[in-house]
């Protein structure tokens, strides 16, 4: 992917110059993208998509990720903007650093500037919505909703409410939730409508025409199913729309396999506070473990902005923006939003390879995976520096058996005389809590029962990369690796592995297989 940057070329001190412009109107730089992510070279990560329509141009409002690769946190100071006249000629102008929360709002600390909006008042300015920490505050949870305005999306913002957040733990009614990802809009008669909230709380209030004054009871929505996060309010047709990031997990979800993982799904509602209706999933998870889009209608098409960890070095904490068109079935009522494809940008097909796993259907002995795991992440090629648990195969529980197993199901016949895996532990070989490297393991293929290979060489069990094993070639439909757990008397870690590639004797060119190859051991 390449993003070409003019009319300046851009440098760390280009970066640290444009920063230092705030709060005057930052500079923007032009920037092509190829296709998803936006910004896609790894160089300036991006998240939480907010898009919003001025005039013939389409805005993004969007955060920015600044974690190492090896941290596991959101690191974010700053927001930042992108904007086009035209979604699909990939000519983007990017505002690198558009506002800080403590730059912005007197009563805020620096950090954590996490998933705002901008939304256009009635009265030509614009108003950026902003979950920030506050400075100086006894609340368990110092998340609050601040307010600023600006002439232009790009800024400079100042305070809209500078006696202090709009929303906390104690207004404007008293909460104990988390105050984070504030969505509003200005319906057509004028009045202002904002909702907000994360770990399964979603509430909403109506403000008054001044876009921050809260006005009437808040309501609290129980029944979008699975609503996790990042709400999206928006109307079209008469219709009130409540997109979110739903986590409501399990091997037969429609929406995640995975916890941590998210799905895109929304619901209906007749007016702008309820009742809510849900109505399906639009998004399924992407390839990080957020999910947060926002939807707008632009130039006569919808569009759906949002995040996922494919850029260059990308990952759960460095996110970068995506849009893709976003179509609706007019046919029902109310009128639905039809599962938008995620589309990426053009790669050259991938290097012939010795690994034919990604052909396989994973399974283990411990299906169905607990949902904190992803049985799909042994093969999906990915190894991160931090995993997550939907990055790993795990098995872990209170109590846990001496030995487990994870098989590789082929729609055909395959030879293999290899195989490298790449365990994740959280404690030390020998242990027998937690999750630990197993004390050994080794490569068994079905031959009308299960057979264990022969001249089995490698089998390592550190944790520090990839471990290698050889064999003599076997051809099968099936394979396992074994693992015998770590501990002792009767007491046993869970295992867990981030990868495990199976080896062909020579490199051919990667295919997919079915997903569902069945058992051997089930078969007569
Ligand atoms: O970016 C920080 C948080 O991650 C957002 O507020 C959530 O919606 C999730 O995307």
């Amino acid at each position: 992917m390449r993003n070409d940057l003019a009319p300046v070329a851009w440098s760390a001190g280009l970066a640290c110059a444009l920063a230092t412009l705030t709060p005057a109107a930052a500079q923007p730089v032009a920037v092509h993208a190829a296709g998803n992510p936006i910004l896609a070279d790894g160089r300036y990560y991006s998240t939480d998509p907010a898009p919003v329509v001025v005039g013939d141009t389409l805005w993004i409002l969007a955060g920015r990720d600044e974690a190492p690769a090896d941290v596991n946190d959101f690191i974010m100071d700053e927001w930042q903007a992108l904007s086009t006249r035209d979604p699909a000629s990939g000519d983007w102008l990017h505002y690198p650093a558009i506002a800080r929360p403590e730059a912005v709002f007197h009563w805020a600390e620096p950090g954590r500037a996490y998933a705002g909006q901008i939304v256009p008042g009635r009265d030509g300015k614009f108003y950026l919505y902003a979950p920030v920490l506050q400075a100086k505050s006894d609340a368990k949870d110092r998340f609050a909703i601040g307010v600023a305005v600006a002439d232009s999306p790009a800024g400079p913002w100042t305070d809209a409410h500078p006696a202090g957040p709009i929303v906390s733990q104690t207004r404007p009614v008293a909460n104990d939730i988390q105050n984070i990802d504030p969505t509003a809009i200005v319906d057509d008669d004028g009045r202002v409508y904002l909702y907000w909230g994360t770990f399964g709380q979603l509430r909403g209030i109506e403000l008054a025409a001044d876009m921050v004054t809260p006005k009437g009871p808040e309501v609290k929505v129980d029944s979008l199913d699975g609503f996790f996060e990042a709400p999206w309010l928006m109307k079209r047709k008469g219709v009130y729309y409540m997109l979110y990031a739903g986590n409501r997990a399990g091997p037969r979800s429609d929406c995640t396999p995975a916890v941590y993982h998210a799905c895109i799904a929304y619901g209906t509602a007749p007016s702008p506070l309820g009742p809510w209706t849900y109505r399906g999933v639009i998004l399924r998870p992407v390839s990080s473990t957020t999910s947060h889009a926002g939807a707008v209608e632009f130039k006569g098409q919808w569009w759906l902005a949002y995040h996922t960890a494919d850029a260059a070095g990308g990952g759960h904490f460095r996110r970068s923006v995506a849009i893709d068109r976003m179509d609706w079935d007019d046919s029902v009522s109310p009128p639905a939003i039809l599962p938008v494809t995620p589309t990426r940008h053009p790669a050259p097909p991938p290097a012939p390879t010795r690994n034919i796993a990604a052909m396989a259907t994973p399974t283990a002995s411990n299906a169905p995976v607990p949902v904190q795991y992803w049985i799909k992440a042994l093969n999906d090629g990915l190894v991160r520096d931090a995993p997550l648990p939907p990055d790993l195969w795990g098995s872990w529980t209170p109590h846990n058996p001496a030995s487990q197993w994870i098989e590789y199901r082929f729609d055909r016949p395959v030879t293999l005389n290899g195989a490298r895996i790449r365990f994740w532990a959280d404690q030390p070989a020998g242990a027998g809590v937690g999750v630990a490297p197993p004390k050994a393991w080794r490569m068994e293929y079905w031959d009308g029962g299960w057979k264990p290979v022969r001249a089995p060489k490698g089998f390592g069990t550190g944790v520090d990369g990839f471990q290698s094993a050889t064999f003599a070639a076997v051809t099968a439909r099936c394979v396992r690796a074994v693992f015998d757990a770590s501990g002792a008397q009767g007491t046993h870690a869970g295992l867990a592995v981030q990868e495990w590639e199976v080896l062909a004797p020579t490199a051919q060119a990667p295919r997919a297989g079915s997903g569902s190859a069945p058992a051997c051991d089930a078969q007569p």
